[in-house]
């Protein structure tokens, strides 16, 4: 594989591999801000940058269970109606490293920054998909096809030198009420190269593997798209399943992320002044699931006090607000006086009630995919 013509890449960034780049950044830059600077949104990669140079002569073919396969140019997909959605990215990784303190797990190593929360603009995939005859909403085409493939021009080793893809039910591209994308537009600017210019597929509420950047098709399928990262990866374990034992074909690929939440003002382990602190953080659940509460202890759990949430700065955010983001992150803030040393620890509860898990040990997979458990981090007053 060539890397020798990667984008430019803010300095700033946590680098956790460089060829595939994987970066995330720092957590106090994380939640400077409600929406996240392309510059500052973690980067996950699995190949090199691809080149779209052509952008007249690029299209994407549509093909599988149709009529007849389709070439659909940008010029096609600028007609469509634009949306925005302001949606939160997740890897289904984040927070591994922390996985791994338990028992070893395979993956790249993220820090609690593989999460970012954008502006998208582009066309509706429903829209697009009526453009070539599939009505809205359809569980399934007249020739069969239950499933939409999504498939990058970028290549990668897992896939043998082949594209990297991934597939949604029909029933999710065609519904107007899931705002799946297929995004030309960051923050009101063209995709970067990093982030899939000139088009990607945004899933909202769904791990950010779904997510295909670099869009070269789209294929209707009967069954779910059968790329490495759909069956041999991103799938969730039991802890007894090891990679002696393991059986992939027993276990769904993962598609909404379940609730989640961090404390990004402090490190690890930290040493304060004294007086009161701030604790600031983001919690986000998938689904289009809001946040109904985030709860935060300065003594491992024992007692919480409520965290005050918000999406437009200044502005309190609750669920059932139909202005709030329903597929973006809340970010969290509370004051507390602390105790000489302190286990700080945050939890987030969404609309369905959902808690995060208090240990990692109960959601040990060996991908390392998912961990929501309590996030915890450690203070003690110094000078
Ligand atoms: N799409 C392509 N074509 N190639 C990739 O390697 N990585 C996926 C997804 N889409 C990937 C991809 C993964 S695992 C994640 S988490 C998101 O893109 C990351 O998107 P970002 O780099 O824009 O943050
Ligand atoms: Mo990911």
């Amino acid at each position: 594989s060539d890397y020798s013509q990667e984008p430019p890449r803010h300095p700033a960034l946590l680098i956790n591999s460089t060829a595939p780049f994987n970066a995330e950044p720092h957590r106090s830059d994380l939640i400077s801000s409600y929406v996240t600077p392309a510059d500052f949104f973690y980067k996950r990669n699995h190949g090199p940058i691809p080149i779209v140079d052509d952008i007249e002569r690029y299209s994407v073919s549509v093909t599988g269970l149709i009529g007849n396969p389709k070439e659909l140019y940008m010029k096609d997909i600028w007609k469509l109606p634009k949306y925005t959605v302001t949606a939160t990215l997740q890897c289904a990784g984040n927070r591994r490293t922390a996985m791994s303190k338990t028992l070893k797990v395979k993956g790249v190593g993220w820090d609690i920054s593989a999460i970012g929360n954008a502006v998208w603009g582009g066309a509706k995939l429903a829209d697009v998909l009526e453009l070539i005859g599939i009505n809205k909403p359809s569980q399934i085409t007249p020739s069969g096809g239950k499933h939409v493939e999504f498939i990058s021009i970028d290549k990668c080793k897992e896939e043998n030198g082949g594209p990297y893809k991934a597939s949604i039910p029909l029933s999710q591209a065609t519904n107007p009420e899931a705002d799946v994308l297929l995004a030309y537009e960051m923050n009101g600017e063209p995709l970067n190269r990093d982030h899939g210019y000139p088009l990607r597929v945004i899933v909202p509420g769904v791990i950010g593997a779904r997510s295909v950047k670099w869009l070269d098709s789209i294929n209707i399928l009967a069954e779910e798209c059968q790329g490495f990262f759909m069956q041999r990866d991103y799938k969730m374990f039991p802890p007894s399943v090891n990679w002696d034992n393991i059986n992939w074909s027993t276990r769904r690929p993962q598609m909404d992320f379940p609730v989640q939440s961090a404390i990004c003002s402090l490190e690890d382990v930290n040493v304060v002044k004294p007086g009161k602190i701030t604790i600031k953080g983001y919690a986000v659940s998938g689904g289009g699931r809001g946040i109904e509460r985030v709860d935060v202890s300065v003594d491992g759990g024992k007692t919480w006090m409520e965290a005050s949430r918000f999406q437009k700065a200044g502005v309190p955010y609750t669920s059932d607000d139909a202005s709030s983001d329903k597929w973006a992150w809340v970010l969290f803030k509370v004051e507390a006086d602390i105790p000489m040393s302190a286990e700080i620890v945050a939890k987030a509860v969404d609309t369905a009630a959902n808690v995060q898990p208090e240990d990692v040990e109960v959601i040990w997979n060996l991908r390392g995919i998912l961990n929501t458990s309590w996030h915890r981090v450690h203070v003690r007053v110094g000078h």
